[in-house]
């Protein structure tokens, strides 16, 4: 008996695993150096608008995208056509001294951003395409101009 299938055996009697869980697998591009890009929502002095409002994206780089409000009032950072075209490895919230406080995992479609708030949005594009739907929910937002775009190539 050679000695990886002792091994294999006795490995599974105890319980040891064999295998890295599949987040530690060989070539995980979620293991990159993010890419950082950072986005407004709103301004200072109340604009609605998101800075920039178009986003260029690669497929198969890692993305940190650092959503920033720096305005008084709430904002969403909601795309379907994002979600659908990402993989989510975290969203990080930080607190006002810029430490981590919490980090949530899965799919993610709308980030709401409170006053002088940080999210951070960690994912992988995996299919290109074009998004004209990044928007923000809040009644009146959108029609006033807080829309955006998303191009992933
Ligand atoms: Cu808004």
């Amino acid at each position: 008996m050679r000695r990886s299938v002792v091994y294999s055996i006795v490995a599974s009697v105890i319980g040891v695993p064999l295998h890295s869980s599949p987040s530690q697998a060989e070539g995980d591009l979620t293991k990159q150096q993010p890419i950082e890009i950072r986005i407004q929502l709103g301004s200072e002095t109340d604009a609605l608008r998101f800075f920039p409002d178009t986003i260029r994206l690669t497929t198969g780089r890692l993305y940190k995208l650092i959503l920033n409000n720096p305005s008084p009032q709430k904002h969403y950072f909601s795309s379907e056509g994002l979600s659908q075209a990402v993989f989510t490895r975290k969203v990080q919230i930080n607190g006002r001294d810029g430490q981590p406080i919490a980090e949530v995992k899965g799919s993610i479609r709308e980030i709401e951003v409170y006053p002088n708030g940080t999210a951070e949005w960690w994912f992988v594009p995996i299919k290109a395409g074009e998004f004209n739907d990044l928007y923000c929910t809040i009644r009146g937002h959108t029609e006033d101009g807080m829309v955006g775009k998303i191009v992933i190539r």
